[in-house]
């Protein structure tokens, strides 16, 4: 045990960490669509060498996240209005399956954390939580339901849905917020009724609803819209 005072890092740790901190600054929007994404910048920023800023690159490429160019390099993948449409519809197919499943294998522990979530989502809302906040608790409410599917790789490609692109071309006007809550007691209701067919078409109903939203706001500001959406009275927010 002499070795103590010389911890190993594995580098697949390494790679696992940079590979994280680069994804969410992408999904946050530190690193906008298109922007070039530079070996030694990110290297020196966080701390490491340019190998592992290179292999998280190529991972968040496979994700979807970056696109690798010749001569340019590594630059933040861009969407379009069809990414956007396909990524919500298979989420909403996805995420009904997965409540429904979810509905018949409920439990009253379970239904007591769901029942909180959305407690604390209406006073968030109640008292002006910022779009951070709202944006975790929803987040929060909807991986509390997929779990219960109890079926792992269905839930990880919901969260792969998820993340496949940058949040930071999604915003939403503040109103957004009340009308989830009202679909999310909605379903609530539906979850303490064990109508699992319900469930079902309220969650997909719901993923639609967001949807819709976001392709008219969309449509309205354009794709990369953050900074004048921020300025004014807007909320991001997963659904
Ligand atoms: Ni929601």
């Amino acid at each position: 045990m002499g070795d103590e005072l010389l911890p190993v890092i594995d580098p697949k740790t390494i790679n696992n960490i940079v590979g994280d901190e680069l994804r969410e600054a992408i999904l946050k929007g530190v690193f906008r669509p298109g922007e070039r994404l530079r070996q030694q910048d990110i290297a020196r920023r966080l701390g490491v060498s340019r190998i592992p800023v290179r292999e998280a690159l190529q991972r968040l490429e496979a994700e979807g996240l970056v696109k690798i160019q010749p001569y340019k390099g590594a630059v933040v993948a861009e969407f379009t209005m069809q990414d956007v449409r396909e990524i919500f519809f298979l989420r909403g197919l996805l995420e009904g399956t997965a409540a429904k499943l979810a509905a018949a294998r409920m439990t009253l522990e379970v239904m007591d954390n769901i029942k909180a979530l959305l407690a604390q989502m209406e006073y968030l809302i109640g008292h002006d939580a910022d779009v951070q906040a709202l944006a975790d608790i929803n987040a929060r409410f909807h991986e509390t339901i997929y779990k219960q599917a109890n079926s792992p790789k269905l839930y990880n490609m919901i969260k792969g849905l998820w993340m496949s692109f940058p949040k930071s071309s999604l915003l939403f006007p503040r109103d957004r917020a009340s009308v989830s809550l009202h679909e999310h007691q909605e379903i609530v209701d539906a979850l303490l009724a064990g109508d699992a067919d319900r469930v079902e078409a309220l969650v997909r109903f719901h993923v639609e609803s967001v949807a819709k939203d976001e392709i008219e706001w969309v449509e309205h500001f354009g794709l990369e819209s953050s900074e004048m959406a921020d300025g004014g009275d807007s909320a991001k927010s997963n659904t």
